[in-house]
């Protein structure tokens, strides 16, 4: 693969430490860096050994501060290439010209958890792109849910401290299934919008490749001509948002708590990139105040049915970093940094942002010249009168560091002329000074409905079950009341199935306005189903059927998929006409839960499975209890108790498999009535 022109200047300053002597910081050659310096070989140390004390001193010093928000993250590098010229909405270069390639650096993350919590707990992912444009740096920090918490940046240290660890006893980890949290969402019905969204299955992403990104803020695009339309921007999945189930995703954090991380690794090591579509809404200023919902409020989203998606280019993320330290830990994203052709809207949460992340950054990072750092680096020419601070990486020549001067022409000299440069919309602002809310962003309720109205049977169900199990977590009974009140301001039968899951009866509230309206693209149930990078797992022991193996390899290879073989032990496994497949994975090493579905061939090596080893009937069906495709040939239909229909996505043939691919909900059935009174509508 070709690097991009960000890795080759990312090439350049690496250091490679694969051959040559061993040197101090200073240069100087050393012989061992093993033993200290010492009067006699059995001691006391000696003050004076400077190899020793560089060495600890280093180490000592290893670690910067973690994010205080997005601690746990992993990133990768791309390109990002615009379909069609936009400059009709925009001038940004980057989304001018379909010839140009833009590098990008991609860093997901979850919110919560501390720098080594798992992947897979139930929480909003991070989806933040560095653009790094020919006119300067473009960040768009982006979730991956179109609406977030709160409406103002003054809310949000409340917001994180309540579900952060408690602070009394630092518990629990990367979870918001405790009090805090939930005391701050009760009290504060604006999140009820984004909470419907995190007790959905968007929480749990399949993998950063198969879930959405939301830039979430209404942002302005500006034509040369100065003219402005307001959008939203999304990353769409080309794989499809996918999620895991709840049972699945609390075994993978024990399991392999680098599971999204390693998924995204392996893939593009594997040729498989990540790709997004870049997902454009756009509104004309004329119809700002068309809908009942304001567009400055970051916990509305713009229905699509009302405001269309519109497809504009495509980001291709297909390289490791090659230091995690030195590019995913170091990058510093931040919403303030746009390139001409983009610009901020009046919403509140933004302004705060923009704020933010610098601030924090100078913390994390130690001091004003982070930017200087390869990875934050632009790659066009940095030129100010900004000079020293920490680490300042740049020796800056010449007498003069101030503007305007005469000694030095006047340069660098303000941007002129065909010179690319960002100016701010010119706009007319009044208002009196109020700290106030306005009135509307009022309505907490018509859109958390909305959500609710568009979700299939299943999300139903797994909204219901994880709100019961959150709440079930949190030990003060007035909050959980308080919590099945407010949903029933939303949702009638959302508030008593989760009542009767929790023992609590909803209060006399009926919805305050009652909101049929649905968006199918809020449910994941109407995504790009495709069998590409899923992983299969295939199970045999001695005497498996070859040919039936074969068949099934082929199939999946050719659809794109991928799988591993696993035993009771590792290596060479021996089926029935003596021939031989390694098995890479052993029951020991492997699990269901780490694979999108199983396999498992005819032949006699059945009664082995069945006998020797119980851990291939839990395999499958633990699979199926995931709702995974299970492929059983032959004699290994009977690893299902029960007769199971294709329909079901159990089958044998090859063909049929990979059509079978992705989780089969129906399997969950119809969700148990709450009370007796209450049967949930299908979605
Ligand atoms: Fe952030 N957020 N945020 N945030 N945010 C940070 O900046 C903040 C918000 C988002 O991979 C911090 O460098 C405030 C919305 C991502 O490095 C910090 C508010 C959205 C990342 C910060 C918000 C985000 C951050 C912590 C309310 C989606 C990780 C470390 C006004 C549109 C970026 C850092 C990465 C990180 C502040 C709300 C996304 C503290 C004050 C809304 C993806 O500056």
């Amino acid at each position: 693969m070709q690097p991009n022109q960000k890795t080759q200047t990312l090439e350049a300053e690496r250091t490679c430490h694969a051959g040559g002597h061993l040197t101090t910081n200073q240069g100087v050659g050393v012989a061992n860096t093993d033993d200290s310096l010492k009067a006699g070989a059995r001691g006391p140390t000696l003050l004076e050994d400077f190899v020793l004390r560089e060495k600890l001193t280093h180490f000592d010093h290893e670690r910067i501060p973690e994010r205080v928000v997005h601690a746990r993250g992993t990133g990768a590098h791309g390109v990002f290439q615009v379909y069609e010229s936009l400059s009709h909405l925009t001038k940004a270069h980057f989304l001018s010209d379909p010839n140009l390639v833009t590098p990008v650096f991609v860093r997901f993350s979850t919110v919560a958890g501390s720098r080594g919590s798992a992947d897979t707990v139930r929480d909003v992912r991070g989806f933040a792109t560095k653009f790094y444009t020919q006119e300067g740096n473009y960040d768009l920090v982006g979730n991956n849910m179109p609406v977030f918490f709160i409406q103002d940046a003054m809310k949000f240290p409340d917001l994180i401290h309540a579900v952060k660890p408690e602070p009394n006893n630092e518990m629990p980890q990367a979870a918001s299934a405790h009090d805090t949290f939930w005391d701050f969402v009760v009290n504060t019905p604006e999140t009820l919008h984004n909470v419907m969204w995190l007790m959905s299955p968007r929480a749990l992403p399949r993998s950063f490749r198969m879930m959405e990104g939301f830039g979430i803020h209404t942002f302005k695009l500006v034509n040369a001509e100065g003219e402005f339309k307001f959008v939203k921007f999304h990353w769409k999945p080309l794989l499809g948002v996918h999620s895991l189930v709840w049972d699945e995703a609390q075994k993978i954090a024990g399991k392999d708590s680098d599971f999204n991380r390693r998924d995204l690794w392996n893939s593009i090591e594997a040729g498989n990139p990540a790709e997004f579509e870049l997902g454009l809404q756009i509104l004309d200023p004329r119809d700002e105040h068309k809908f009942d919902f304001d567009i400055l409020d970051a916990t509305k989203l713009w229905p699509e049915e009302l405001v269309p998606v519109r497809r504009v280019g495509k980001m291709t993320l297909n390289q490791n970093p090659t230091n995690f330290f030195a590019e995913t830990e170091q990058v510093a994203f931040c919403p303030a940094n746009l390139v001409p052709g983009i610009d901020f809207t009046d919403d509140p949460l933004l302004q705060g942002r923009l704020f933010s992340y610098l601030d924090t950054q100078l913390t994390r990072l130690g001091g004003p010249n982070f930017q200087q750092l390869p990875i934050n680096r632009p790659l066009v020419a940095v030129n100010n009168n900004q000079r020293d601070g920490q680490h300042q990486m740049a020796i800056s020549e010449g007498q003069t560091a101030h503007s305007p001067n005469a000694l030095n022409k006047n340069e660098p000299h303000p941007a002129r002329g065909h010179e690319s440069y960002f100016t701010h919309m010119a706009e007319k602002l009044e208002g009196n000074v109020i700290r106030e809310r306005s009135a509307s962003f009022g309505d907490h309720f018509s859109q958390p409905a909305l959500f609710w109205n568009s979700m299939s049977a299943f999300e139903k169900k797994h909204i219901v079950d994880a709100f019961r199990f959150e709440l079930g977590k949190c030990m003060n009974k007035a909050t959980r009341q308080h919590l099945v009140d407010l949903l029933g301001h939303i949702d009638t039968e959302l508030a008593r199935a989760v009542g009767a899951g929790l023992g609590v009866t909803p209060g006399k509230a009926a919805p305050a306005k009652p909101n049929p309206a649905s968006s199918k693209a809020l449910s994941m149930e109407h995504t790009v189903k495709s069998p590409k990078t899923q992983k299969i797992a295939i199970l045999v022991a001695k005497g498996f059927d070859r040919p039936q193996v074969d068949a099934m390899t082929k199939a999946l290879c050719a659809a794109g998929a991928q799988y591993e073989v696993i035993s009771a032990m590792l290596g060479p496994v021996e089926a029935s006409d003596k021939s031989t497949v390694e098995a890479g994975q052993t029951f020991a090493t492997a699990s269901s839960v780490l694979y999108d579905a199983v396999y498992v061939p005819g032949g006699s090596h059945i009664d082995v499975l069945k006998q020797q080893s119980g851990d291939a009937m839990a395999f499958v069906a633990e699979a199926y209890g995931h709702f995974k495709a299970v492929g059983l040939t032959g004699e290994a239909a009977c690893l299902l108790p029960l007769s199971h229909s294709p329909e079901e996505g159990v089958v044998g043939d090859p063909q049929q498999f990979v059509a079978a691919l992705g989780r089969h909900y129906a399997r969950a059935g119809v969700m148990e009535p709450a009370a007796p009174e209450v049967v949930l509508r299908k979605g």
